[in-house]
């Protein structure tokens, strides 16, 4: 069974995951592949213990071990996904729209995941009296002028899913509702975005990493 390293924790606000780890998380229940979970503590994302640094040479999460094999890295772990367990198939076949599900993936990674959201995410693992509101404020912000107007646009279109079709691309924004959740963040001027994010928050596969899961329940397919 495949064994992900992942940091999780249970608060009164609901069940706050690692983004990262969330979209490989998301494309395991996709594909129905069972996997166990290795939880890495909050604070050992900073300490950085030899054990920790002994799986991801940076000392972060998500890594997964399958049959022996050690993969770090959340795109890089999707992209062994796809081709050590084809089906169902979250890249497509044509060239240039695999090349689309890879900018927008990586878009994500950039602009989202290792971008903007942070500054609204990290503070939620923290008591509300320890948090920056200024901070998250100005997170919020930044989402809003960058990566949700070009979100918006991809899916004015009518499109079900960021590519078209569900996709490897999908994984991440899966992470983002999540946030965004917790966050109860205002989406008001942003419909087509809105209506995606809770066309994801209905998927099975969203269950492994709804705030609203509780630690037990989340651990496999
Ligand atoms: N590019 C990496 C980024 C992973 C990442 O930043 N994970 C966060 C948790 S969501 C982490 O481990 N942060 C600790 C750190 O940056 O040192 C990936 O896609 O897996």
């Amino acid at each position: 069974m495949i064994r992900l390293g992942t940091t999780e924790r249970s608060y009164p606000w609901g069940v706050l995951r690692s983004t990262h780890a969330s979209k490989v998380k998301f494309a395991l229940a996709e594909k129905s592949l069972p996997w166990e979970v290795e939880r890495i503590r909050p604070g050992d994302l900073w300490r950085k213990p030899p054990e920790l640094l002994a799986k991801h040479p940076l000392g972060k999460v998500p890594w997964i071990e399958d049959e022996g094999t050690l993969i770090w890295d959340s795109t890089v772990i999707l992209e062994y996904l796809e081709e050590r367990y084809p089906k169902p198939r979250l890249l497509p076949e044509d060239t240039r729209a695999r090349a689309d599900v890879r900018m927008v993936t990586r878009f994500v990674d950039e602009a989202i995941l290792g971008g903007d959201l942070p500054a609204i995410w990290m503070p939620w693992w923290s008591k509300e009296e320890d948090r920056d509101a200024r901070a998250m404020e100005e997170g919020r912000r930044r989402l809003r002028q960058r990566a949700l107007p070009w979100l918006e646009t991809r899916l004015a279109d009518g499109r079900d899913w960021i590519c078209g079709k569900l996709s490897m691309a999908d994984t991440g924004l899966a992470a983002m509702a999540m946030v965004l959740q917790v966050d109860g963040f205002q989406l008001d001027e942003f419909p087509a975005l809105a209506d995606y994010l809770e066309r994801i928050r209905r998927r099975r596969a969203y269950l492994a990493i709804s705030p609203k899961t509780s630690l037990e329940d989340s651990v496999s397919a």
